[in-house]
């Protein structure tokens, strides 16, 4: 390659809508507003395939290294380009932290005007910090997240406004992508996708991507889906709105999911189950991750790897990989960066005494 022609396709979006255009709602005439979303990590674990036994083979999605640092962003590109194709003049959305980051970053992106609806306090401080960055306005609400988008469902009425919640399809149609970058480096859908589950629109997105590539002849398995909540925001697993939900993991601190209806289809379609795990269980994961595989995740983020845990070896679990056929294939994704929340663990961190700037105390400081 010339170095112009080099230079010219960097200056062309190289994320989601790029590489999955034909499944994608866009045409030659969207302006594409990228970030270089997607084509994140698909890392394989010994030693979560050692937890689950029966030559199981467990991979990580992290979605974390998404460029403002979620899942969130394949949805977005999507969803910012149709919008500024149809002349929106601001993005507005409700947010438990991650989906506000993701519309700011991509609007500063596009050039447009951002509005993010915030549970006041319940913001993570890294994820507050980019919506602030990025140059949002942000309203933080005394209220929680299903308040923030039953206001941001009245006001997206408004002309010139667009909504990039997941309630908007366009979101959804991004993060289908995930699914597809899984089949296309496995080379068949896995037999079990494990995800959280806060307002259920990735999961929902998942299983549409998985779908797609299946009835297209892209794979010849459809996975089964198994969604977690955090025990004290589990509405969809106790089949009723949770009116005051509580979570460490606050970007999954949603008491009634918008895409609630979908998610629980797309589990009881693929013959998967929706299960809880509990704050301790969510922090244990998260922090085992990061020591035994060296990815940091958030505690949302964390969320699955608690299920897969629960799975293994938990008696109430809803569903046991016991009895897993052999050799089965699970992919856990992890949604979002451990760096957005570095509240939850500065908690638990010891706090180090400062030694004498000196070799011997240096050693003696290490037990060596
Ligand atoms: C890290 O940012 O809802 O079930 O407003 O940030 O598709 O909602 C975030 C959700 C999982 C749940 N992991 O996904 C928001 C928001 C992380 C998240 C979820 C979220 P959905």
């Amino acid at each position: 390659m010339s170095m112009n022609a080099a230079i010219s396709s960097l200056k062309q979006s190289r994320g989601v809508i790029e590489r999955y255009r034909e499944f994608l709602p866009v045409s030659d005439s969207t302006p594409i507003v990228s970030l270089g979303e997607g084509t994140t990590p698909l890392v394989y674990s010994a030693k979560l395939s050692a937890r689950v036994g029966r030559g199981c083979e467990v991979f990580v999605k992290n979605e974390g290294v998404n460029p403002t640092g979620s899942f969130k962003d394949r949805g977005m590109t999507v969803a910012v380009s149709k919008a500024i194709e149809r002349g929106a003049r601001m993005l507005i959305c409700a947010s438990t932290g991650n989906t506000s980051a993701s519309a700011a970053a991509y609007a500063a992106r596009a050039g447009i005007e951002c509005a993010v609806i915030l549970p006041a306090g319940k913001i993570a401080r890294g994820k507050l910090l980019q919506a602030f960055v990025h140059g949002a306005k942000i309203i933080a609400i005394d209220g929680n997240f299903d308040d923030a988008l039953r206001i941001v469902r009245k006001l997206g009425q408004r002309e010139n406004l667009a909504i990039v919640n997941s309630i908007n399809p366009d979101r959804i149609a991004g993060q289908k992508t995930a699914a597809f970058e899984i089949v296309d480096l496995l080379g068949d859908a896995p037999h079990f996708q494990l995800l959280p589950l806060g307002n259920a629109g990735n999961l929902t997105a998942y299983w549409a991507g998985y779908r797609e590539y299946h009835g297209n002849g892209r794979s010849k398995k459809l996975p089964a889906m198994l969604g977690f909540q955090a025990a004290g925001a589990a509405p969809i697993f106790h089949d009723k709105i949770i009116e005051r939900p509580e979570t460490i993991a606050s970007a999954i601190r949603i008491g009634n999911p918008a895409s609630w209806k979908q998610a629980r289809a797309a589990i009881d379609q693929s013959k998967g189950i929706v299960d809880l795990v509990t704050d301790e269980e969510i922090i244990d994961a998260q922090i085992w991750l990061a020591r035994h595989e060296g990815i940091f995740v958030e505690p949302a983020g964390a969320a699955a790897i608690a299920g897969l845990f629960k799975c293994c070896s938990a008696k109430d679990a809803v569903y046991s990989f016991k009895k897993i056929p052999k050799g089965s294939r699970i992919v856990c994704t992890v949604t979002g960066h451990g760096l957005k929340d570095p509240d939850v663990l500065t908690a638990r961190m010891e706090t180090t005494t400062p030694v004498a700037a000196d070799e011997e105390r240096v050693l003696r400081a290490l037990g060596l």
